[in-house]
């Protein structure tokens, strides 16, 4: 099955090409981060699954390369109003990961290494619409873009795909992340340019 959102019919690289409203193309993958990039051991690197009642679900790095993974091919749209189409990622889908996770709840809030948090609503993690992503273009992720692994979730601005992602904590109300409580869209669909509060 292949990933394709609105607009997107291949790899095409000329004016046909639909871009979400204010976004423009760029062949680079420039890195955005709030602070220094945390180097995060395979060895100690850890991913979890908080339910709202506390119960947790842990996968070391060994557990986690076991779980199927998916190749989905994507475009991402940064806030800041580029756009990267086609970007070929490897990564276990959020689905798989939630699959012995019984709740009741319909947010969350993803937790990374370097602090960083970001909210969103449950559903829009399901039904193959988002990963945590740990191979870009064939390779290991690389730090500076999130590596070992970031959450990946390509139909929301490229704020929400969190870097180093450590923790899913589902909640049962919508809590700001990082972003979102500075004044960013809650929810940040970039077809409808939801960029700032009010949009
Ligand atoms: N942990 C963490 N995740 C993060 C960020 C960050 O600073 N820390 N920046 C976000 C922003 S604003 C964007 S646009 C993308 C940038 O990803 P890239 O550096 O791989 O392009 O990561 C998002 N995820
Ligand atoms: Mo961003």
């Amino acid at each position: 099955m292949g990933i394709v959102s609105p607009g997107f019919r291949g790899r095409r690289r000329d004016e046909s090409v639909e871009l979400p409203p204010g976004q423009y193309l760029t062949e680079d993958f420039p890195v955005l981060s709030i602070g220094p990039t945390p180097r995060v051991s395979t060895e100690t690197w850890e991913f979890t699954v908080t339910a709202e009642d506390g119960t947790v679900h842990q996968w070391n790095w060994e557990e986690f390369l076991e779980l199927p993974s998916e190749t989905p091919t994507v475009d991402i749209h940064c806030v800041t109003k580029w756009s990267k189409l086609g970007t070929r990622w490897r990564g276990v889908s959020v689905d798989t990961l939630l699959e012995d996770v019984d709740t009741a709840a319909d947010y969350v809030v993803a937790h990374s290494y370097d602090g960083y948090t970001t909210n969103l609503p449950l559903e829009d993690l399901l039904d193959g619409r988002a990963w945590v992503a740990y191979e870009f273009d064939g390779d290991a992720l690389e730090p500076e873009h999130g590596g070992p692994a970031r959450l990946l979730v390509p139909h929301l601005y490229f704020w929400k795909s969190a870097k180093w992602v450590h923790n899913l904590e589902l909640t049962l109300s919508d809590e700001p992340g990082f972003w979102e409580a500075g004044g960013y869209h809650n929810y940040g669909d970039p077809w409808r340019e939801q960029r700032y509060q009010g949009d």
